[in-house]
């Protein structure tokens, strides 16, 4: 196999090493860095996950930062979600759109003061289209990616390790809300959030060259628990409906067809990128919607990174844009995206690679 190494185009967060250490078996580029997506041992991951306590590199969470008298102002014109109940040290998850109403991203909006945001984004350049935006309004605002990088520890006994780490009253912190904290010197921003519903907080690191350090913080106080590093986990991922920017939308996908509804109001002032465009698009109807389904098959086999295409009385309706081998279910489960006469309760046929399987729809999450 030919190799694919960090580079300064393809880099490393600060917990690289440590990850290395731990084992990781593989990396899929994020934000122009290298993820961690495999220790191994993805069953164990799981379960380590949903009954213990997993450490997570998502150093690729990177932060755009909005410093400025219009930094506000930049957020809400970024965001289709309603910024102004946000309050400083809580955080929000967003959609944001292009002027077609197309989503562009889905971060965690985290507002540190006033005039300070950061968008803690998945993978796609935001830090070009914020700048460009700012600039083109003439807002008074500096947009920059800043040393900070992710640490998330999940699972049912993550508020153990992190109240042991920084002390009971981290319990009482509210679901997306942060908080600073330090810790042997270095310094953090602390959140309740974590790509899972598993629950667990997120260490936002604020200085990389402290990463090992940290990293081994988080290893040594979790060990009563039995820590052991894992990634964003697909099963549990997809078990609770979460979901994946670019991996399950394309260059098509609004937010109402992804589930987003809830977090897009329609009220926000036309100066808010999309929304007059989404405006349209609720009075319309979407095409498409996205479900979940049970493909018919017994035997566990891996997740796949393609779009299967998803077949009606020999006609293709949609797209199957993930899947995994849940236990849970005891059968492959995965969203598509589907043309919105399909419901719940449906059959459908999925073309995976030379295969045909049947598979019904189902509501999300499945669990
Ligand atoms: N943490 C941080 N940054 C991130 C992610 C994260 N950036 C990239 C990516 N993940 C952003 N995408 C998501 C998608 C879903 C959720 C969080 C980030 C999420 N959703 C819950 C849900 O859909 O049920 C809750 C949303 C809510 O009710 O407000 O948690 O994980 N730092």
């Amino acid at each position: 196999m030919p190799e694919i190494g960090p580079n300064t185009r393809l880099r490393t967060s600060p917990f690289y090493t440590k990850t290395l250490e731990a084992g990781v078996t593989a990396f899929s580029p994020y934000n122009r860095m290298l993820m961690p997506v495999s220790y191994g041992d993805p069953v164990a991951e799981y379960e380590q996950l949903m009954h213990g306590v997993s450490m997570w590199d998502v150093g690729v969470e990177r932060q755009v930062q909005l410093h400025g008298p219009d930094a506000a102002k930049l957020a809400q014109v970024l965001c289709v979600r309603d910024l102004s109940r946000c309050k400083i040290r809580q955080g929000m998850y967003v959609p944001m759109c292009d002027h077609d109403g197309v989503l562009i991203n889905d971060p965690i909006v985290l507002k540190l003061a006033d005039d300070l945001y950061w968008f803690s984004i998945a993978d796609n350049n935001i830090l070009l289209w914020a700048r460009c935006v700012a600039a083109e309004r003439g807002f008074n605002v500096e947009v920059t990616e800043p040393d900070v990088s992710p640490l998330a520890i999940q699972g049912p006994h993550a508020e153990d390790v992190v109240a042991s780490m920084f002390g009971e009253q981290i319990r009482h912190l509210k679901y997306f809300w942060f908080d600073d904290a330090e810790i042997d010197g270095i310094r953090l921003k602390i959140a309740r959030s974590g790509y899972s519903k598993q629950g667990g907080f997120e260490l936002y690191l604020m200085d990389s060259k402290h990463g090992s350090k940290l990293w081994d913080l988080v290893r040594e106080a979790g060990k009563p628990w039995h820590i052991s590093a894992g990634y964003p986990n697909p099963i549990e991922r997809i078990e609770s409906g979460l979901l994946s920017y670019g991996g399950d939308t394309d260059n098509h996908t609004n937010p109402f067809e992804v589930r987003l509804d809830k977090y897009v109001d329609l009220k926000l002032d036309n100066q808010v990128i999309g929304i007059s465009a989404l405006r349209a698009i609720a009075e319309k109807g979407v095409k498409r919607h996205q479900l979940g389904i049970k493909l018919h098959d017994s035997e566990p086999g891996p997740g796949h990174a393609l779009w299967y295409d998803v077949y009606h009385n020999e006609q293709k309706v949609g797209d199957m844009t993930n899947g995994a081998w849940s236990a849970k279910a005891g059968c492959t489960i995965g969203f598509v995206l589907i043309d919105r006469q399909h419901t719940a309760g449906d059959q459908v046929v999925v073309h995976k690679e030379n295969k045909e399987i049947a598979g019904t729809l189902q509501t999300l999450p499945f669990f």
